[in-house]
């Protein structure tokens, strides 16, 4: 696919999966800075977040697990998912969508819990729950996959990118190195990919953690 991509996002959130993605696909992209300091988010979208991928036609296209799912498949070359065909595809798209929909998806709330409760003690409880909800995805994920170097063993997938990035928000260090220590170790191999270090050091360095993401 000839042209420029274009990722509206910011610095330690979701696109920066998306980012590592067309790192490793080789495509040529650039970022819009959309985040809470950047301009106005993309109008095209219906939740006015990010990620949000721009195709080289005008298309876009939102929701990071679908985002990262379409760019595996339009680039096979880059062997960044497991073929229709393959064993490994119903785990690849049921960990994918666990990611999106049980994981990334309660940040909305725990990240600004004034978005659905009142009230100082009502909101430090939502915040704490989810908290507890969030380390509970993980701890489900890591009983249910056996990864290899990488999560769905010998080859690294955009599976692999995107529990990089949301598994770096809270509780990253209890959570890579004790409630889920093999995702963990996964993680560690993504964060030193050769092809990815200059990536993670400039979009999202270790000790960035933005609350919200
Ligand atoms: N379901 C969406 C969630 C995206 C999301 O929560 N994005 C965050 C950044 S990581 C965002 O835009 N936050 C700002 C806001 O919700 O206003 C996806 O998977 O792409």
């Amino acid at each position: 696919m000839a042209g420029e991509f274009v990722v509206y996002g910011e610095r330690g959130w979701g696109n920066v999966a998306v980012e590592a993605g067309l790192t490793l696909i080789g495509a040529p992209y650039r970022v819009v800075d959309a985040g809470a300091s950047g301009p106005e988010r993309p109008p095209q979208t219906v939740t006015a977040q990010v990620p949000v991928l721009e195709l080289p036609g005008g298309e876009i296209i939102t929701e990071s697990a679908a985002i990262l799912i379409w760019l595996a498949d339009a680039f096979p070359q880059a062997r960044l998912s497991p073929p229709i065909d393959s064993p490994r595809r119903p785990a690849f798209l049921r960990w994918m969508a666990f990611v999106s929909s049980s994981i990334y998806a309660l940040y909305w709330v725990r990240d600004v819990p004034g978005r659905v409760v009142d009230g100082e003690a009502a909101q430090a409880q939502v915040k704490t729950r989810l908290a507890e909800r969030i380390v509970r995805g993980w701890g489900l994920m890591e009983a249910g996959i056996t990864p290899g170097p990488w999560l769905l063993g010998e080859d690294l997938t955009v599976l692999d990118l995107y529990v990089t990035v949301v598994s770096r928000w809270t509780p990253r260090g209890p959570l890579h190195d004790h409630i889920a220590p093999r995702i963990g170790a996964v993680v560690r191999r993504v964060e030193s990919h050769p092809r990815l270090a200059a990536l993670w050091a400039e979009r999202f360095p270790l000790g960035l953690d933005p609350d919200e993401g």
